[in-house]
């Protein structure tokens, strides 16, 4: 009897995941594939960080056969939003996404949790409340690595006693990097007074826009010692303005950056940054392996967080030859 019935429970429950599996397309990949479908809503395309990280995530898809929907937000938070809502509607199996800014999530993950897909954060947090919201939080400890570049300058300056004059380029405004580089910098260099940040804006982690802003700040402050930028290229953009002002990037004036991309560390082995803390923009094989456990409904920690270092000029010149982006 009790055989008979577990059997028929069994036979029942076949038969929905059955038409569950053909209403939703969750193990058929819509295409038919049999794939796991991914969609992923990256940030842009603003910097080299971000080149190398769409490609690594492209690769990564590839090689593990995933089947990827790429969309790119060009740096607004509406076209995310607009992404993610299209991936509910094409039933996706898996999504992913690196939000720009902090805040504002929590309606579109909502609904993305009610159609029940599951969601992995990649290399930007959100700061929803309700951590039920997604499955786990891909990327790098921004707070530490703002901590680290601060740490270099104390040392730097370490029994000195003059005043040390500091502009920072801060990335995309409300952005979980521009926040916790911040934070974590302004922590470190606050415990000594002689270190003063005398100006601070946005460049919106471009090139174009930290040339323009550190062009802005050179105009104004006739007296900077140093620049911390919360990414290369800004770093990059403001070493042109620098030049075009007749002095010299990494000597008249100190540049501390963050991620490390190639050009970045060209710039600090050519002596025109004088430090970088790393940012690994290579998330794509652990995003995969990710996308593939959430899919088969294995645990995954909340939090993964990406291995990384800090490159003095030395350094940087021991590694370019190998630097793969
Ligand atoms: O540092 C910057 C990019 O979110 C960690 O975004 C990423 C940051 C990276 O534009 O270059």
């Amino acid at each position: 009897m009790l055989r008979k019935t577990t059997t028929a429970l069994l036979a029942g429950l076949l038969a929905v995941g059955g038409l569950t599996a053909c209403g939703n397309d969750s193990n058929s990949g819509g295409s038919g594939s049999g794939k796991i479908i991914l969609g992923f809503s990256q940030i842009g395309a603003e910097s080299g960080w971000r080149t190398a990280n769409t490609k690594s995530i492209q690769e990564s898809a590839a090689a593990a056969g995933i089947d990827l929907k790429f969309s790119d937000a060009q740096q607004r938070q509406e076209n995310q939003i607009k992404a993610l809502r299209s991936f509910i509607t094409q039933k996706v199996d898996v999504i992913a996404f690196s939000p720009v800014v902090e805040s504002g999530w929590d309606t579109v993950l909502k609904e993305i949790k009610d159609a029940g897909i599951p969601v992995i954060l990649t290399d930007r947090a959100v700061d929803s409340p309700d951590k039920t919201l997604y499955k786990t939080f891909l990327g790098s400890d921004f707070i530490k690595e703002g901590t680290l570049s601060g740490e270099w300058l104390v040392k730097e300056y370490q029994g000195k006693n003059d005043p040390v004059n500091i502009v920072e380029l801060q990335g995309t405004t409300g952005s979980a990097p521009a926040n916790d580089r911040k934070e974590g910098f302004g922590k470190v260099i606050a415990a000594d007074p002689k270190f003063k940040i005398i100006a601070s804006q946005t460049g919106d982690f471009t090139r174009a826009k930290g040339k323009e802003v550190m062009d802005a700040f050179l105009k104004a402050h006739k007296d900077i010692d140093v620049l911390f930028a919360h990414n290369d290229d800004m770093g990059l953009g403001a070493i042109e303005a620098i030049e075009a002002a007749g002095l010299k990037p990494g000597v008249d004036i100190k540049i501390i950056t963050i991620d490390a991309v190639k050009d970045g560390m060209q710039a600090l082995a050519d002596g025109k940054f004088n430090f970088i803390a790393e940012c690994s923009p290579l998330l794509g094989p652990q995003l995969m392996d990710l996308v593939k456990k959430v899919h088969a409904g294995e645990a995954v920690p909340e939090r993964v967080v990406t291995d990384e270092t800090t490159f003095t000029q030395e350094q940087a010149k021991a590694v370019l030859p190998s630097r793969k982006y």
